[in-house]
């Protein structure tokens, strides 16, 4: 909108600068435009606003005229005159605007140009005015006004900030369990919260919990020699119950503030598979009843609304407390993560940006809002 709320203000000075003239030709506008630089979107929408308003000038000042009743027309300051003649024009010959964004520009020109006093004016005036000639059910909101309203309906949604972690004052570790679907990026994100609670001055532990492939394990203990952080591993296809809780166990000792638990993949669907992790849950539970204090769903932003129905299937097997949503660098944009919060209040804590363990970011709603839309 910056084009248009320029290029009124811009007409609005041309006019009220060559009002006394009775000649508006084309050498004075490109006078006015030596002078008053602006960027062509600028002044060709200044432009279209002149032109409309000197050939329809008697009709814009007969909807006017009855408004301000105890001023005679050519009685009112100028400004405000010509700031009334612009928006008048613009409501009723340029459809796409909608009156609010009209009428608001309008008011901040007024007072701009014309200070407080010509702001509250012409906001008495333009009021009463839209109401007559753009009732409601008949103003079609701009497209751009459309996507300001669902952003706000969706910046509404999410929360004001995500939260970061924070150990706990007691000297308890804090216990993340990573889990979700195949592929997603649970080891990545993994490595990539390991690197960023290290940078924050935490001491932690990994518990390599995918038992399930030798490649895994090995996967997540290049990442915690890379960045130097204790690893606890249990044998090939042993329990990854029984590996989560011995990492428990090495965070006590070593005085570690957290333990992250990266789990193997599981489809949502396979039973077995579920009631395994409930039981990680379980045992992670048995030192402290209140761990894991953070279990954490890793989503891939590519894979579109299936995201929902994982998200579903594993809050009810155990209760989520936030989501992880990677792989935001490629073509997905993540909006799923709005009917998550939504319908299972699981809020979106951090997002994946690429490979490395630098691509990981806490959740930025403000900004993903406006990157969705
Ligand atoms: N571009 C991009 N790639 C990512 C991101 N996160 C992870 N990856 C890649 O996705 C692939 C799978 O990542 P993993 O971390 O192994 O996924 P996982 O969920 O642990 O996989 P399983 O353990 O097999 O279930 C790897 O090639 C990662 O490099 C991301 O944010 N952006
Ligand atoms: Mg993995």
């Amino acid at each position: 909108m910056g084009k248009r709320r320029d290029g009124r203000e811009a007409a609005v000075q041309f006019l009220f600068a060559h009002e006394l003239h009775s000649e508006h030709s084309a050498a004075e506008q490109s006078a006015f435009w030596e002078i008053h630089s602006a960027k062509a979107s600028v002044r060709a929408y200044a432009e279209e606003l002149i032109k409309g308003v000197l050939t329809n000038l008697e009709q814009i000042d007969a909807v006017i005229s009855p408004v301000v009743e105890n001023f005679r027309i050519e009685r009112l300051a100028n400004v405000d005159r010509n700031i009334l003649r612009v928006a008048v024009y613009e409501l009723l010959h340029v459809p796409v605007v909608p009156a609010p964004v009209i009428l608001n520009e309008a008011i901040e020109v007024a007072k701009n140009l014309g200070g407080n006093e010509s702001g509250a004016f012409v906001n008495g005036v333009l009021h009463r005015i839209a109401k007559t000639i753009r009732p409601k059910a008949s103003a079609r909101p701009a497209v751009s006004s459309i996507v300001q309203v669902t952003r706000d309906h969706v910046r509404k949604i999410l929360p004001e900030k995500a939260s970061p972690l924070s150990p706990f004052e007691d000297g308890r570790p804090k216990v993340l369990l990573i889990v979700g679907v195949n592929g997603v990026g649970k080891t990545t994100s993994t490595a990539k919260l390991a690197y960023l609670l290290q940078k924050a001055g935490h001491k932690l532990v990994l518990a390599a919990a995918d038992t399930f492939r030798a490649a895994a394990v090995e996967q997540l203990e290049v990442w915690s020699q890379r960045l130097n952080v204790p690893l606890v591993k249990g044998p090939p296809n042993g329990d990854p119950a029984a590996v989560c809780f011995e990492g428990y166990e090495r965070a006590i000792k070593t005085g570690a503030q957290f333990l992250v638990c990266d789990t193997a993949g599981r489809l949502h669907t396979k039973h077995n598979l579920m009631e395994e992790m409930k039981k990680v849950h379980r045992v992670l539970g048995r030192k402290d009843p209140t761990s894991p204090h953070e279990v954490i769903l890793v989503v891939d932003a590519t894979t579109g609304s299936n995201a929902l129905q994982q998200a579903r299937e594993f809050h009810k097997a155990i209760p989520l407390t936030g989501l992880i949503v990677t792989k935001l660098d490629g073509s997905g944009k993540g909006g799923v993560l709005v009917p998550i919060q939504q319908e299972l209040g699981v809020p979106t804590r951090f997002i994946g940006l690429g490979e490395k363990v630098e691509d990981f970011q806490l959740f930025d709603p403000k900004r993903f809002v406006e990157e969705l839309l």
